[in-house]
């Protein structure tokens, strides 16, 4: 992808110890392994992937489970309307609408290969449709935590991704 940025930081990641947690107002709070993620429906699908510095990366293939399937096995209380999705890198941290999280996809493959750390392994969180921003594509995501209220405080991915932009 013609956009990475080796000055970013890439966390220092091990595969087998990476946890993916679902937790805050659920029925039961989860916590993943990269092979209990594949163990559920993967899907696979092509997109370009564009950011708002002006770089786009074409026809990628990603392949990975729809966060509804996450977020059904927890159970959301029914009055959760919200998450927060946080990384491994810092404080980086992307607020969703529930619906529109459940929507998008939590990749662990790309290009056929298994989603390498540089790119955001084990999981990268892949949102559809066209209204989406890159830096809702959260890299390293290693929590989502659903809410019923709007997170106030937290959501940090746009104010990081657009104070990159010289
Ligand atoms: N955890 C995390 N995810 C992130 C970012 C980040 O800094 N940290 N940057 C976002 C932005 S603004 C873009 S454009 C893409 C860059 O993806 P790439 O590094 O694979 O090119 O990741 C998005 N996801
Ligand atoms: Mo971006």
């Amino acid at each position: 992808m013609s956009g990475f940025d080796a000055r970013r930081d890439v966390p220092d990641l091990d595969r087998r110890r990476w946890r993916l947690d679902v937790v805050g107002t659920v029925e039961r709070s989860l916590e993943l392994s990269a092979e209990e993620i594949r163990s559920f429906d993967l899907e696979t699908f092509s997109e370009d992937f564009a950011c708002v510095e002006g770089w786009v990366a074409e026809g990628l293939s990603w392949r990975g489970v729809r966060v509804r399937e996450l977020l059904a096995l927890a159970g959301p209380t029914a009055a959760s309307e919200h998450a927060l999705v946080r990384a491994a890198d810092g404080e980086y941290a992307c607020a969703f609408p529930l619906e529109r999280l459940s929507a998008a996809v939590l990749a662990v493959d790309l290009d056929g290969e298994r989603l390498p750390v540089e790119r955001g392994g084990p999981a990268r969180l892949v949102p559809t449709g066209a209204d989406r921003d890159c830096w809702e594509s959260v890299k390293w995501v290693e929590s989502i935590e659903v809410r019923e209220a709007e997170p106030a405080a937290g959501d940090t991915a746009r104010d990081l991704a657009l104070s990159r932009i010289e």
